[in-house]
């Protein structure tokens, strides 16, 4: 390792040991891992083309991946011989990992679910691809200017990306624009426009390198270079305007995890990735089949929300118009091998084009949605549109041209089929099936406490990595007073290392025996981090008044982006930076009471926190968060949850039991039934004393002293169209955190609900969700359990 290590850095980086810098060392590691990679992978390929294998296609606008250096590392049980060369090399191990920056390819939960099916696919050797969009700028970088989000574009590929092999020979053709000629019974369509998509591939290889498979990101490059004669003509815009054009498609991910932009430049990226994916696989396939009938056995194609549900007119296209299959037999051909998961109720998340928007950049796909449409129409009369006021819609579009259509958790998949699509699942009643989402072990547990990973594998062995439900053993040393200590002391050890990094990074001094409180998500009012800010400024009044009480000293850490045009969210990140600013300077509440929310949330600040974390916060609306994947990491992790019945929650109590578990709130249906009621949030604000004297606090500027009007349209919104109910919940959220402090003055009875808690999330795992996929939804299997039945 370490010859191969000083190879690369010579070579490969042109450095000698004595001048390389720490993004050299960086480099050459990550090459000389990379290398030991690539035999699993060219291996696990062959196998797939020998077996014939279905091939499960993962199209997903996002993947949210993080670093990758130590999923690498650690999935090829390098660690031991990694971290011997670097210090036999006089190189810091952590120091190394930690230069790789995160790519941010996402916004949340979604992108972040698309990473971890990445690993669980690999691990389990299912033939797969991940597909999607190599933006040059990732995720914005947020900073706090006074209090306000400030956002900066991400330069991730600044630096060259180790990980990943440039494939200048893949490159497909994406066309926009122009007309459709129909002519004895051919249609063409003449494009007006032309960019190509190249392939850049990341192995992705599963735990203890038995398989491999291939994250392929596709970036956008003009189909020629530049103009040579506007350039001879002296006209060096119009030279290189091509170039310009093509690459703004892979320039950014949109920040917006809100609303439909509505922007142009998102329909044509959708599409850019789509065609360049499904033009992919029907290479592979035609590779070495020929009867295009078959291609549901060897292909499944699964869309990660609706971003890619051109999909489905794409692929009928491609099959009638390319290689000339009747339209009747393309469509269901075409479902054949299409799914759509669906995550989201929010109306306004829900993709719409404007039909005439549509028609000018797709216009042969206008068409054939046109047809989907008459033929819904004719074998379901009466079923709900996709072409409707001058919109396609796409969760329709996604359905109808979908076999199977998948909620998130089980709560979620309910509420889909009696609201979004309750008419579509009357029609196709055994269509819309329950996928609980799941995290990767690997990274959630194993890479990023390894203080408790070490403690786990002492007591049982390695297998729970792979095999998660393992971890029910633990249940039985609840009374292993040694077992016991060991947990809380690797728990208080990671709180020391929080501690230490936000000192160095928010200049903030924390008492890691306090409580650590956290919230981490993208900012929004249905995830409701507005509530939980009352609740702290209503527990600073309570510790105000009652100095003498044996208060249960609490860190409120707070993480998270704010969509760049969300005014109301960017409103709550400025009003938790200044109630911050007051309650940290009270010497009152001095050892008892701290806000922090550090920066520029991402995956490996999620890493950071979620193994420090005593409390975790799932406190949405009920019947608003899909399911939420967040709460899946802290609860592993040995975080306690205080939550509503929302989402994934609803499954995660039940399993850790509802003693360990703070449950509050609203249930889904009163919900519904309380917005019913005019003036609810009226009402809820009078009974509560409470909630009155924080929001008289906010109103009056206590928290803004120079600026007092600052927060009345946050507070004027609550009185007045608190539609995620933070009023209504807010008195029974207060109550639960009140049985939380007192269950944390117990630090025994504490550290036994939390073991409870790691022990019974082994079934979040996302190798079992994606093995439900496999199932239930791609019938793919791993060619390597074929060959070994067969054996
Ligand atoms: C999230 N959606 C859900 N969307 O909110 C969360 O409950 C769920 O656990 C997760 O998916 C995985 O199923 C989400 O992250 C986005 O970020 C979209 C990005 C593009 C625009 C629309 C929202």
């Amino acid at each position: 390792m370490k010859d191969d290590i000083l190879n690369r850095l010579q070579f490969s980086l042109g450095k000698d040991a004595d001048h390389a810098s720490v993004y050299d060392w960086r480099m050459a590691v990550s090459l000389t891992v990379r290398d030991q990679m690539v035999d699993t992978w060219f291996n696990s390929t062959k196998e797939a083309y020998a077996a014939s294998s279905k091939r499960v296609y993962y199209l997903s606008m996002e993947f949210l991946i993080g670093r990758l250096i130590e999923d690498m590392i650690s999935n090829l049980q390098l660690e031991d011989t990694v971290r011997g060369a670097l210090t036999d090399l006089g190189q810091d191990f952590d120091e190394i990992v930690h230069d790789e920056p995160d790519a941010a390819l996402g916004n949340g939960g979604l992108g972040r679910l698309a990473a971890c099916f990445m690993d669980s696919l690999a691990t389990l050797g299912i033939p797969a691809f991940g597909y999607g969009i190599r933006y040059e700028h990732g995720l914005f970088e947020q900073s706090f200017a006074q209090g306000q989000q400030v956002e900066r574009p991400e330069t991730w590929l600044n630096q060259r990306h180790a990980w990943e092999f440039e494939r200048p020979e893949v490159q497909f053709p994406i066309c926009f624009g122009g007309h459709v000629d129909h002519h004895d019974g051919k249609t063409t369509w003449h494009p007006s426009e032309k960019v190509l998509a190249t392939a850049y591939d990341t192995p992705v290889i599963g735990w203890k390198n038995e398989w491999g498979n291939t994250l392929r990101l596709w970036s956008a490059e003009p189909v020629s270079q530049f103009d040579l004669d506007s350039f001879n003509r002296g006209d060096y815009l119009a030279a290189g305007r091509s170039e310009a054009l093509a690459r703004t498609i892979s320039r950014v991910l949109y920040p917006d995890d809100t609303t439909d932009s509505g922007k142009e430049l998102r329909l044509k990226q959708e599409y850019f990735f789509t065609a360049a994916s499904i033009q992919d696989l029907m290479r592979r396939y035609l590779q070495d089949h020929d009867d295009l009938r078959q291609l549901p056995e060897h292909v499944a194609i699964q869309l990660n929300d609706t971003h890619p549900a051109i999909a489905g007119p794409e692929l009928v296209r491609v099959l009638v118009d390319e290689h000339g299959i009747d339209m009747a037999e393309a469509i269901p051909l075409a479902r054949a091998c299409l799914a759509y998961t669906n995550h989201t109720l929010l109306p306004e998340a829900l993709e719409k084009w404007g039909e005439w928007l549509l028609g000018r950049i797709l216009p042969r796909h206008l068409e054939i949605i046109r047809i989907i449409e008459e033929t819904q129409q004719r074998e379901h009369p009466g079923s709900p549109r996709i072409l409707e006021h001058g919109d396609v819609r796409m969760g329709e579009l996604a359905f109808i041209m979908a076999h199977k259509v998948n909620g998130v958790s089980a709560l979620h998949t309910e509420l889909v089929k009696e609201t979004v699509f309750a008419d579509l699942h009357r029609i196709h009643p055994t269509r819309i099936i329950n996928q609980t989402n799941g995290i990767t072990p690997r990274r959630w547990l194993y890479n990023c406490n390894p203080g408790l990973r070490d403690l786990i594998t002492d007591a049982m062995g390695d297998g729970w990595v792979a095999d998660l439900e393992q971890l029910t053993a633990l249940k039985a040393k609840r009374d292993d007073a040694a077992f016991m200590q060991a947990f809380q002391a690797s728990k208080r050890d990671n709180k020391a290392a929080l501690s230490n990094w936000i000192g160095q990074t928010c200049g903030i001094a924390l008492d890691p025996d306090a409580m650590f409180d956290v919230q981490i998500k993208r900012i929004h009012e249905y995830k409701r981090q507005l509530m939980n800010l009352l609740e702290t400024v209503a527990l600073w009044n309570d510790m105000r008044d009652n100095p003498d009480h044996d208060w249960t000293p609490r860190v409120k850490i707070f993480g998270g982006k704010a969509a760049p045009g969300y005014y109301m969210a960017k409103d709550i990140i400025r009003l938790i930076n200044d109630v911050a600013e007051v309650i940290n300077n009270d010497p009152a509440t001095k050892g008892r009471l701290k806000i922090v929310y550090p920066p520029n949330y991402n995956v490996t600040m999620a890493e950071r926190l979620i193994p420090a974390s005593d409390l975790s916060e799932q406190i949405s609306t009920a019947g608003k968060e899909a399911s939420g994947t967040g709460n899946m990491k802290f609860a592993l992790n040995g975080a306690l949850t205080i939550g509503t019945l929302d989402g994934a929650n609803v499954e995660i109590r039940e399993h850790v039991g509802s003693e360990n578990f703070f449950l509050f709130g609203l249930t889904a249906a009163e919900v519904m039934e309380r917005r019913q009621h005019h003036g609810y949030a009226r009402a809820a604000i009078e009974a509560s004393p409470r909630l009155q004297r924080v929001l008289g606090q906010i109103a009056e500027g206590r928290f803004a002293p120079h600026d007092t009007g600052r927060y009345h349209g946050v507070v004027g919104m609550l009185y007045d169209h608190d539609y995620f109910l933070v009023t209504c919940d807010f008195d029974s959220y207060f109550d639960a955190q009140r049985r939380a402090d007192n269950a944390y003055q117990n630090a025994d009875n504490w550290a036994a609900m939390a073991l409870m808690n790691t022990a019974s999330m082994g079934w979040f795992s996302s190798d079992r969700t994606i093995k439900g996929y496999a199932r239930d939804i791609w019938n793919a299997h791993p060619p390597r359990a074929a060959m070994d039945r067969s054996a």
